[in-house]
Formats: C-alpha cells, sequence, structure tokens
C-alpha cells in the first residue's frame, strides 16, 4: 500500500495526489506538526486557519471513501516534523511507497527530493501540482533566453492558454490591460459593503482554544478570528465577492481607508493558497459576471490579472531562481527590522493602521503591504532577509511561493529588478492620495525636514540619493533624479540631516 501525504496547503480535492492513489488500497495522512506551524512565527489566525481546514478536509476525505490517519497537534512534541510523523505511519502499515503533491515551499520541497526516500527506505513520487495554470517548467520555457521577463507578456500568453476574456483569439474589449482606469481614492462614493463572517463551528473553536494555548507567544489576534474554514464557506466567500465588490474591485484596488480593513478586495488568498478554492475557478467565476454584465471590465480583468497574471508570475520566479534568490540583497542593506513591526506602536497614522489591521485579521491589502509596510522597509533600507520572514509570518495568505518574489522582489528591489523594473518607492504624498490616513497623523504630509515632517518625505529623497548608482538610468526613475538634481544643496542637506535623525531611531518615529 501507499501513502499520499498531504499538506496543510493541498486541501484540494483535485490535488494530483488524490488522481495517483486508490482510495480502497492506499491511505492518506494530514498532520500538525509543529515543525510547520513554527518555522517562522506564523500570526495566530494564520495557524489556526491551516489546522481547522485541515480537520475539515480529513473528515471530508472519510466521507469520499478514503482511509485518513490524522496527526493531532502534540504540545509534548512541540519541535516534530512531517517526515517523522511520515516515517512512523510508513512502518506502521509497511508502505512500499510515499505520494505526495509538489509543495509550495523549497524549503520542504528540496527536503523531499534530498533526503525522504533514504530516511523512509521506499521511494517518493512527487506528482506535479497542477492546481496552478502553468507548471514550473512551462515558465522555465517561457522565460528562456529572454533578457527580461515582463509580467505583462506572461499574463497574455495566460490570457491565451486559458481563454479567459478572450474572443476570437483577441482580448475582449480590445486591450489587454485596463489598469489606467483603477487608480482612485476612495471618498465615500459606493458604501463598503458588510464583511462576511462565518459562524464558528466546534472543530473551529477547539482549534482556536488549541492555538490560543500552545502558541501565545506567536502575533495576532484570535478574538476577531472569522476565516471559512471549509470548501463550502469558500465558495460562499467568493460568490459574495463577485456579488457585492467585484463591480467596484478596479476603481478602488489601490485605495486605503483608516478603519475599513477590506475595502473592495476579495479576501480570497488565503482559500487559494491553501486549496479550498482553484485560482481557475475563481477567474471563472469573475469572467462570468462579466458576461452577464453585473460587473465591467476594468474590475473583472483586473482581478483575473491578478491571479492568472501576478499569482502564477511570482511562483514561476519562484522555482526559476530558488534558492539563490532568498539571498538576494542587490542594495546591501543592512540595518535590523524595528520592533514596530511586531508590536505595532508608532506615530505614523498609515503604517499603525496597516500593522492594526495586520494583527486583527492576519490580512493586509496589496497596497497596505507594498506602499506603506512595504514602502517603509525600502526606504529604510532594512535587511530582505528580515523583512521576508515578517510578511511570511503574520498574513493568513503567506507561504513562501508568493510572499518571497513580492517582498524580496517587488517591494525591496533586493533581486536587481529581476522581477520588477522599477522600485515601487514613494513619498508620503502618494499615501496622502490614496488614503485618508494623513488626516489621522501627527506628521505634516506637506513638509519634509522639520521635526514634525511626514518620515516618509525624507527617506525617500535619501533613498534616491544613496541608490543613485542603481537607479538614475532607469527610464522611469530619470525624472526623478533630474527633480532630485534640481535641489539646492541647502535642501538636500536638510533632507540628509531629518532622514539620517529618523533612521538612527526608528523605533521612535
Ligand atoms: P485581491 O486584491 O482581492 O486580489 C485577488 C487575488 O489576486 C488575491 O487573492 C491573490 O491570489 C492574487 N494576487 C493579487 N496580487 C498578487 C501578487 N502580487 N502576487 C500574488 N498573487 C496576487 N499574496 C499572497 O497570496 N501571499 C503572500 O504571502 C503575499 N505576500 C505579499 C507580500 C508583499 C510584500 C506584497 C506587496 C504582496 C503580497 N501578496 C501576497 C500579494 C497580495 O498583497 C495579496 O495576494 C492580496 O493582498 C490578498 O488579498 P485579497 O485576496 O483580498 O486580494
Ligand atoms: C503553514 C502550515 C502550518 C502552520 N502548519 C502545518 C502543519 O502542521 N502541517 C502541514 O502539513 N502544513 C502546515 N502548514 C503549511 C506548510 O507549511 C506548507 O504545506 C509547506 O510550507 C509547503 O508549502
Ligand atoms: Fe503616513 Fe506620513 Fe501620512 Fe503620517 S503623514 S500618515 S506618516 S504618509
Amino acid at each position: 500500500m501507499r501513502i499520499g501525504l498531504i499538506l496543510g496547503d493541498q486541501l484540494s480535492l483535485e490535488l494530483a495526489t488524490l488522481r495517483v492513489l486508490d482510495h480502497d488500497r492506499d491511505r492518506l495522512l494530514l498532520a500538525e506538526v509543529g515543525a510547520e506551524a513554527t518555522y517562522v512565527k506564523h500570526h495566530k489566525q494564520k495557524i489556526a486557519l491551516i489546522f481547522s481546514a485541515m480537520r475539515h478536509f480529513a473528515v471530508e476525505l472519510r466521507q469520499r471513501g478514503w482511509q485518513v490517519d490524522y496527526h493531532h497537534y502534540n504540545p509534548l512534541q512541540p519541535n516534530l516534523s512531517l517526515s517523522e510523523v511520515l516515517q512512523a505511519q510508513a512502518s506502521l502499515f509497511g508502505a512500499d511507497e510515499v505520494v505526495v503533491t509538489r509543495c509550495g515551499e523549497y524549503r520542504l520541497q528540496h527536503e523531499i527530493d534530498s533526503r525522504w526516500s533514504q530516511a523512509l527506505g521506499i521511494p517518493v513520487q512527487v506528482c506535479e501540482d497542477d492546481r496552478f495554470v502553468c507548471s514550473p517548467d512551462e515558465f522555465a520555457a517561457w522565460a528562456e533566453g529572454r533578457r527580461q521577463l515582463r509580467m505583462e507578456y506572461f499574463y497574455r500568453e495566460m490570457r491565451r492558454r486559458t481563454g479567459l476574456l478572450m474572443e476570437n483569439g483577441e482580448p475582449v474589449g480590445g486591450q489587454w490591460n485596463f489598469d489606467a482606469d483603477n487608480r482612485n481614492p476612495w471618498r465615500g462614493e459606493v458604501p463598503v459593503p458588510a464583511q462576511l463572517d462565518f459562524e464558528l463551528d466546534s472543530v473551529d473553536r477547539e482549534v482556536l482554544a488549541l492555538v490560543a494555548e500552545h502558541f501565545p507567544a506567536h502575533p495576532g489576534t484570535l478574538e476577531s478570528f472569522r476565516w471559512g474554514t471549509i470548501r463550502e464557506q469558500a465558495l460562499a466567500a467568493l460568490e459574495h465577492f463577485i456579488a457585492h465588490r467585484l463591480p467596484w474591485f478596479g476603481d478602488y484596488q489601490d485605495a486605503m481607508v483608516q478603519g475599513e480593513d477590506y475595502l473592495f478586495h476579495s479576501l480570497l488568498s488565503p482559500y487559494l493558497n491553501c486549496g479550498l478554492l482553484t485560482p481557475l475557478e475563481v477567474c471563472e467565476a469573475a469572467e462570468r459576471a462579466w458576461w452577464r454584465q453585473e460587473a465591467p471590465l476594468n474590475a473583472v480583468e483586473g482581478f483575473i490579472r491578478q491571479i492568472i497574471g501576478w499569482r502564477e508570475y511570482v511562483r514561476g520566479i519562484y522555482w526559476l531562481r530558488m534558492p539563490e534568490y532568498a539571498q538576494e540583497n542587490r542594495l546591501g542593506n543592512e540595518r535590523a527590522l524595528p520592533a514596530m513591526y511586531w508590536h505595532g506602536q508608532t506615530r505614523m497614522a498609515c503604517m499603525r493602521e496597516c500593522f492594526r489591521n495586520t494583527f486583527d485579521h492576519a490580512y493586509a491589502h496589496h497596497i497596505q503591504r507594498l506602499m506603506v509596510t512595504g514602502n517603509f522597509a525600502l526606504l529604510a533600507g532594512i535587511r530582505p532577509a528580515e523583512i521576508c520572514d515578517w510578511y511570511l509570518a503574520v498574513y493568513a495568505d503567506a507561504y513562501d511561493w508568493v510572499e518571497l518574489p513580492n517582498t524580496l522582489g517587488m517591494v525591496m528591489h533586493a533581486d536587481g529588478g529581476y522581477l520588477g523594473s522599477k522600485p515601487y518607492a514613494a513619498s508620503g504624498s502618494y499615501i496622502n492620495r490614496m488614503s485618508d490616513y494623513c488626516r489621522h497623523c501627527e506628521y505634516n504630509v506637506k513638509t519634509a525636514t522639520d521635526d514634525d515632517s511626514c518620515p516618509f518625505n525624507s527617506l525617500y529623497w535619501h533613498f534616491v540619493a544613496r541608490h543613485r548608482e542603481a537607479f538614475a538610468a532607469i527610464p522611469r526613475m530619470q525624472m526623478i533624479y533630474r527633480s532630485f538634481e534640481r535641489m539646492v544643496d541647502e535642501k538636500k542637506s536638510a533632507l540628509q540631516q531629518r532622514a539620517e535623525r529618523l533612521l538612527a531611531n526608528l523605533d521612535g518615529i
């Protein structure tokens, strides 16, 4: 008999492992283990979501006729690893093979490829994870010979491949990308729909109590846990998004508002990434809304681009460039991550609000991650490995394959521009334009060199000045360097001094 190991981010009935195995002869194994729950300090809600979804999925598999062994988290073995549980199970049942679908993280896949077969004394079959649109090999073939990778061109390939928003081989609406329509701040024009919260069942409650008891030092709170933990709830979340938020998703995709924790975002990434939803079914649901004229093209195209474009693109880059990718630090950043990233206290209203959102829900939307907490880390020159570990820990949707390229590549530009050609650096005026945070802030967003000036402003020019060599030749940065050159020396030196004072005491900001 064979054992199929199903990981915490593989909770899909379409998983390749389930097609390879035979439920009359083989067994499945799911295991809650300390090694996976603590390799970074995952947010409490992330652990709870995964454990509870795993427990529910095991029940569903049993109902479908599978023999499932489930290893519950054992606090007496806080360092237990997946391979140790697997080893015990394989010898108990005299298994002659282990089957696993390629996992999401290099760390674990490398361990499987290099050690498991020998440690277990039986072959380990690794199946391709075909829940994604593009396999790592297909991505490598697409990237081969290209001097620079561009998400936009990759995305067009994915549109052609999936047929999403395509008609007679052409993009519907005559354009591939409607992003130019998607950069509005939100000033209350459309009411934000109520959040769809899920009632906790007894399994959720049991898991929440377990996490509260055994992971108290992990970040975040459990009180506001409202994630769905079964497929039916994930499907309800999808339906709710399509009906109530998708129509405005495009318009307000980049907006940020104090006290509005989700705006028009889908909140589907935790479900997509743990397997409760598949990317294609999500995109098809959005596409149907367009065909039925229930959502405009700028919203539907923008949403589908995030999934078959960005999500697949970052995964392709991850598998193409690991393990070296994780070590990249091309801007030579050496500053430690400020403690405020863990305790959330700062006088900067924008950062405080994004931290609050993050710790309350294990969630922040893309622009909060990219242009607030990410932008600050970029401007302040934080060590990429430290900020990457933070993002991997604090979000319910965070797995290395998607977090690392977003943080190290998109935010920190630590890969030398491999993922994105220009750094997403911005001063406070961007945050002021896209949010109402500055109205709630002690700092003055309009000034840069006074004691109460917005820290983003002087840090921005400090960043521009210190990386002149790396960026001055990038066409989309040239206007910025021209403005910098035009500044009088006293202004430059006042900016430098203000920035240096801030950098010397990042936790006092
Ligand atoms: P929506 O705004 O509703 O977008 C729809 C879907 O598109 C998301 O569910 C997600 O699956 C996909 N998507 C959107 N942008 C991206 C992107 N840049 N990369 C990959 N998928 C994308 N996303 C993760 O899923 N896991 C992570 O660990 C993660 N880490 C990030 C770290 C940083 C520093 C940044 C800037 C972005 C990160 N993202 C990550 C991407 C993005 O922020 C989240 O996917 C998004 O905020 C999830 O919320 P949502 O489901 O409401 O997304
Ligand atoms: C994130 C996570 C956590 C917190 N716990 C478990 C676990 O106990 N068992 C498990 O199989 N998976 C868990 N996961 C998800 C894994 O870390 C993920 O499957 C790997 O990192 C590969 O992507
Ligand atoms: Fe953030 Fe600066 Fe605005 Fe304060 S003034 S909220 S620090 S951008």
